[in-house]
């Protein structure tokens, strides 16, 4: 029994139902890497992920204080700020003596406006935090200074804030233990419902997206752009998951799964032949880039268990991509997309910019014809306007085309102007709009679509696929006419507001519209419903009540 006091470990809550309604629940793989680091190194810690567990602001103190934590540790995005500086602030009132640290991409960008702002915290970890938070938790336990531990920004005399030099990249992630999986076991345990297992394959990106922070985040430390682990070290995990939960679907956190050149392609390309050789019977998601993918590379991928691929389209016309940096075509984009259907891989809700304070009311309706002709018209690609992350560089850019607002900070997200205020206020009357109608839309889009993918890989494999049980293609088509009617819907309210727009915005008539939409949205989803229950009750029949 290690002799030192707990070091706990916060993701505070996001209580926003929308929010709860459209993304899957999955653990905080960050906290959980540091949780097993500091585990492997005799130091205690108690995991509370209140946003995956679903628990609120007072559970979340509860159970943080219950256990009389030497540190408390705390990430956070743009929209859990406030919950992060309450808990931090609870804390620090309960156990004065209690290291109040916060880490993550966020703080370790707006890390002197969050120590100005919240007098709880005593310092923020930036960058790759498992080492840093190893050194912390260490200094803490043992009342060392803080001086000479990389990373870290800290109090410094009264105002002052001390920057320590950044800190250098894991060189082999294969170093690093497996991720602690308190979080998916206390699911799995209180929810029934197999949640989504979460897995890290790869850390970092190497493209320079202006809207994205990714990049700069792992170029603080200095290192190489993009890491992998090594196959072996992937499947011993797999095997472990696979062992301890019969896991079946696999989502990996990484942001760029197909790495650069050479180095990447060969990679993928062992991974997926290793798969295909241990064939453990999995499915998995990526996130990857347009301008990685071709023929051969997805013809192995698609056997080894890629089921869905995540694609920053970002922007229907060449100019806004331009804007973006991305460093593809939207030629480049739709032909990513179309060999991704060619190989029987989902392509999921994209990465996608509607509006940008750049855009004029034509790039709107070119971005919506861009969706339709991609039938990804889903309500989260139609209403995303840029967010701003701290870090990313179209900040600087907004801020010397004077488009940022003056009273920017950092948890503004949309801390902007619009060069055209009318795209501005449709931008902002779609976002308002997303509310339980869209947002149980697109959560059913995307069941429907995994789920179908994977039933009909499932009947293939058991040499059901083509045998047209009651009419299976009959309800699969007609459960496919339903989505596409959402596309539509979602299509032609922006397209009416852009036509509102030019003619003079008026917001009781977009509110009047908006009110419309929702209702057809509403209907089509039951109707969505009716349809793929028919579908999933015969392949229920086929696969002679297997499912
Ligand atoms: C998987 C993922 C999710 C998952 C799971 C949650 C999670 N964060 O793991 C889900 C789907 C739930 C999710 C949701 C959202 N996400 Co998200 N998510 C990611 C993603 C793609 C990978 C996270 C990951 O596994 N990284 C790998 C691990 C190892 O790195 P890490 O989490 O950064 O943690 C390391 C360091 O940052 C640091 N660290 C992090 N936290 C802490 C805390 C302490 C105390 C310490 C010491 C160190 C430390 O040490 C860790 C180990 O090295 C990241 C992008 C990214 N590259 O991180 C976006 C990202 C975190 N998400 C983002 C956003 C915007 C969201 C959403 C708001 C999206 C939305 N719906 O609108 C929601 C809201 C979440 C919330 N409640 O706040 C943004 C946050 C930007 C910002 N500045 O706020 C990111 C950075 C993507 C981006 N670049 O835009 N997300």
């Amino acid at each position: 029994m290690s002799r030192h006091r707990p070091v706990a470990l916060v993701n505070p809550p996001d209580l926003d139902a929308v929010y709860h309604n459209v993304v899957a629940v999955s653990e905080h793989l960050g906290l959980s890497y540091i949780a097993a680091v500091l585990r492997r190194e005799g130091i205690p810690v108690v995991l509370v992920d209140a946003d995956a567990l679903r628990l609120d602001e007072a559970e979340a103190i509860r159970r943080t204080l219950a256990c009389e934590p030497a540190m408390v540790g705390i990430t956070l995005t743009f929209r859990t700020v406030d919950p992060a500086y309450r808990i931090a602030g609870r804390v620090k009132a309960a156990s004065p003596d209690t290291h109040v640290t916060v880490g993550g991409q966020h703080a370790t960008f707006a890390f002197r406006e969050m120590l100005g702002e919240c007098p709880a915290l005593d310092s923020v970890v930036r960058g790759e935090g498992e080492m840093t938070a190893l050194e912390l938790a260490r200094a803490v336990l043992t009342g060392s200074p803080l001086e000479g531990i990389k990373g870290l920004a800290y109090r410094d005399g009264a105002d002052g804030v001390a920057l320590s030099p950044p800190r250098p990249l894991v060189k082999d992630l294969d170093r690093l233990p497996f991720p602690a999986r308190d979080t998916l076991d206390e699911l799995i345990a209180s929810q029934g419902a197999f949640p989504l297992v979460s897995v890290l394959w790869t850390r970092g990106c190497p493209g320079a997206c202006t809207f994205c922070n990714t990049h700069s985040f792992y170029r603080l430390g200095g290192g190489p752009a993009w890491r992998a682990r090594s196959v072996g070290n992937i499947l011993a995990e797999l095997e472990q998951l696979g062992a301890r939960y019969g896991l079946r679907y696999i989502y990996t956190t990484d942001d760029n799964f197909i790495g650069p050149g050479e180095l990447g392609r060969s990679w993928v390309i062992g991974l997926a032949q290793a798969l295909i050789d241990r064939d453990l019977g999995i499915s998995f998601e990526v996130d990857t880039r347009a301008d990685s993918l071709d023929e051969e590379l997805l013809a192995l991928l698609r056997q080894a268990g890629l089921a869905s691929a995540f694609i920053g389209l970002e922007a229907g016309t060449q100019r806004l991509l331009d804007t973006w940096g991305k460093g593809t075509s939207v030629e480049e984009n739709q032909t990513a997309v179309a060999l991704l259907r060619r190989h029987g891989i989902l392509y999921s809700m994209a990465g996608f910019i509607m509006f940008s304070p750049y855009g004029t009311l034509e790039d709107v309706a070119e971005n919506t014809r861009f969706l339709l002709r991609l039938d990804n018209a889903t309500y989260w690609n139609i209403s995303q306007s840029l967010r701003l992350f701290p870090g990313a560089r179209i900040i600087e850019q907004l801020r010397r085309d004077g488009l940022l607002l003056p009273n920017y900070s950092h948890s503004m997200a949309y801390g902007y102007r619009f060069r055209d205020p009318r795209v501005g206020a449709l931008a902002q009357a779609i976002r308002l709009n997303y509310g339980l109608e869209a947002s149980s839309a697109d959560a059913l889009h995307d069941y429907v679509q995994i789920t179908t993918l994977l039933f009909e890989r499932r009947l293939a494999k058991m040499g059901l696929a083509g045998i047209d049980g009651p009419d299976l293609a009959g309800f699969r088509q007609a459960t496919a006419a339903c989505l596409r009617e959402m596309y539509q819907a979602n299509a032609s309210l922006v397209l009416d507001g852009v036509a509102l727009a030019e003619a003079g915005w008026n917001p009781a008539s977009f509110n009047a519209r908006a009110a419309l939409h929702r209702g057809q949205l509403a209907e089509i989803t039951d109707r969505t419903k009716e349809a793929f229950q028919r579908y999933l009750d015969s392949v229920v029949a086929l696969l002679g009540g297997a499912a």
